[in-house]
């Protein structure tokens, strides 16, 4: 749900172009007079322009959609990406600049030299189109679920984009709490949505990420007793040996066959007795949403 200003049909007035929640791509097409209503893209037999459908109806698609010429044939087509699948979709502009019709089928985009789809972990939040390494030729970049923000480069001369794998720019495991007043740690940790530009106009490339970080706050309050840091321990390992019985390489089924065994039943019993008892004294995790600002000092402008 990244919204770019381009004028995807060229007629001399910039349009928006976004994705939406249920996974659709839009329009709000610009006039002399302003911008128009927002509608669906639909594509040459005239059906709404979308990512697949979600196989879980309770997980949202959360799409984006970018214009690009990624063909190289003068017109812009649309480059999609979403939380589900995570996965980049391209719908071909068969018509012409002016007038742009799209192809009813979405094209998983792949690896240069191999079969192998794009796809990144959790989803994309937000593809979007930049020379980050100054050679002329446009790239793609992502913000990924995950918390992470990664470059393709693409690797072509002339002709059709052809993306190298994935490389990090900014990797930060989901999940996983920064500590706070540990300031050089504090940075996103899920739904990124990033916007190159050179913010300090020093010739350099930087990244201005948006998304989600969580972190530890401790508790003021501290065990006055043994047996209350015991207790305390005790809660800790349990909780690293409930995880080591749920490891995240396990499928849903395998996941759910596992936190039905008797063993993990009876630790987590146990943890739950015990939880009241130390709630006070254990750290709070808490989350917020900022942009934060990624200096590069490699990524060449190519001007
Ligand atoms: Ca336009
Ligand atoms: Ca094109
Ligand atoms: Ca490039
Ligand atoms: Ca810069």
């Amino acid at each position: 749900m990244y919204p770019q200003f381009v004028d995807i049909n060229d007629d001399g007035f910039k349009d928006i172009i976004t994705g939406t929640y249920y996974g659709y791509a839009w329009w709000i097409l610009g006039t002399k007079d302003g911008f128009s209503e927002a509608t669906p893209i639909t594509d040459k037999s005239n059906t709404k322009i979308g990512l697949p459908e979600s196989p879980d109806e309770n997980l949202d698609i959360i799409a984006s959609a970018v214009a690009v010429d990624w063909d190289r044939d003068g017109d812009l087509d649309l480059l999609m990406g979403g939380l589900i699948y995570g996965e980049l979709h391209l719908r071909r502009n068969e018509g012409s600049p002016s007038n742009p019709i799209f192809s009813t089928e979405n094209e998983p985009i792949k690896v240069i030299g191999s079969d192998s789809v794009v796809r990144m972990g959790e989803g994309i939040q937000s593809p979007t189109i930049v020379d980050w390494d100054g050679d002329s030729h446009l790239d793609v970049i992502v913000g990924c679920t995950n918390g992470g923000v990664y470059w393709f480069r693409n690797q072509t001369e002339t002709g059709e984009f052809q993306l190298a794998p994935a490389q990090a720019l900014i990797t930060q495991k989901k999940d996983t709490p920064v500590k706070i007043g540990d300031s050089s740690k504090i940075g996103p940790n899920s739904a990124c949505y990033v916007h190159v530009c050179d913010y300090d106009h020093d010739n350099n490339l930087d990244l201005l990420v948006s998304g989600t970080s969580s972190w530890q706050t401790p508790s003021p309050e501290k065990p006055s007793s043994a047996e209350e840091e015991g207790k305390i321990k005790e809660l800790a390992e349990l909780h690293k040996k409930l995880s080591k019985l749920t490891p995240d390489s396990l499928s849903d089924e395998e996941y759910d066959k596992a936190m039905a065994t008797e063993e993990y039943q009876k630790l987590e019993r146990r943890a739950e007795e015990l939880y009241p008892q130390v709630a006070k004294f254990m750290s709070q995790l808490d989350d917020g949403n900022s942009v934060w600002l990624f200096r590069s000092n490699s990524a060449k402008t190519s001007k």
